[in-house]
């Protein structure tokens, strides 16, 4: 066992969607492990915020505009990526969003939105590294999953199908490629502070905390939130030669929840 096993020094590491949130996070903990930093995001803004935020964690990053959805614009970054940074090592498929509605008023094509964003941009984000990782028989793929990748719950159909199908993507990958030395794990957090679950935790006008909030506090042993620095350091090992003989997993990050058959009443 060598220390020098979960240093990311010289690997390059993408992680989409990484302007806020855990994405932000994981990318900070890459870097902070020795990983040149590359990110995109949909805007400019996004990509200028994030920029601000490295630099003020006192991290080299690159950031570019791209929709992961954009097969082409995917491609031509990854292009770009090779040219300017170098290649990509690890590839983190953070970008993600969700709709909270429940499934007998929710429309067509937001469902298909949520599909295209959570499962088949992680396809085609994997897809357009892979041949070089193949090439270079070397890399890391990590798929942020969720706990909606093992359960279901009301109001969010697409995002768990879609989180559903990307915990069985990873294992594809996983199946498909660990002959060329390439490792594809998942990390599920449980619930977390970002801007995604915000309206989750919203205070109520009587200054009481949101139910949902409540709910989460009794469901999760920790009997907390889950921070997006929680992420860093699964993410690390996920993304270094420690975890080269991990392939196919989802490593759950969620204080308890998913092992935890819920409070007994008093
Ligand atoms: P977040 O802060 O909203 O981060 C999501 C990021 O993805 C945002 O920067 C967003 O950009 C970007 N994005 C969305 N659509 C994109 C697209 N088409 N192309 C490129 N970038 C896009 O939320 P988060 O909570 O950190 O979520 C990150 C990931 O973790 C998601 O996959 C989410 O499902 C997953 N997750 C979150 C939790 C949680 O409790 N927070 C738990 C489990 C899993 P904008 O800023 O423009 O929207
Ligand atoms: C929800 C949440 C999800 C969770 C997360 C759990 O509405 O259930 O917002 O996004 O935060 O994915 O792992």
């Amino acid at each position: 066992m060598n220390m020098k096993d979960f240093s990311l020094e010289g690997k390059v590491a993408l992680v989409t969607g990484a302007s806020s949130g855990i994405g932000l996070a994981i990318a900070k903990g890459l870097g902070t492990a020795g990983a040149t930093i590359v990110f995109n995001d949909i805007k400019q803004e996004f990509v200028d915020r994030g920029l601000a935020a490295y630099a003020e964690a006192g991290l080299k990053a690159y950031g570019y505009v791209c929709d992961v959805t954009d097969e082409d614009g995917v491609q031509a970054m990854v292009k770009r990526i090779e040219e300017e940074v170098g290649a990509v090592d690890i590839l983190v498929n953070n970008a993600g969003i969700i709709k909270r509605v429940p499934m007998h008023e929710m429309a067509a094509k937001d469902f298909r939105l949520v599909i295209d964003i959570d499962l088949n941009a992680p396809f085609i984000v994997a897809k357009a590294v892979l041949p070089s990782m193949m090439e270079r028989r070397s890399g890391k793929i990590i798929n942020i999953c969720s706990m909606m990748s093992e359960f279901g719950r009301e109001t969010v159909s697409a995002y768990a199908a879609a989180k559903g199908g990307l915990k069985m993507l990873t294992k594809n990958i996983a199946s498909e490629y660990g002959s060329y030395n390439i490792q594809c794990n998942g990390i599920g957090p449980g619930y977390i502070e970002t801007p995604l679950t915000a309206p989750l935790r919203e205070p109520q006008a009587d200054g009481s905390r949101h139910p949902f909030d409540q709910f989460i506090m009794s469901k999760t042993p920790a009997e907390r939130w889950g921070k997006p620095e929680d992420l860093q350091g699964p993410a690390v090992f996920l993304a270094s030669s420690a975890s080269d003989f991990v392939n196919g997993q989802i490593l759950y990050v969620d204080g308890g929840i998913a092992a935890y058959f819920g409070k007994q009443p008093q």
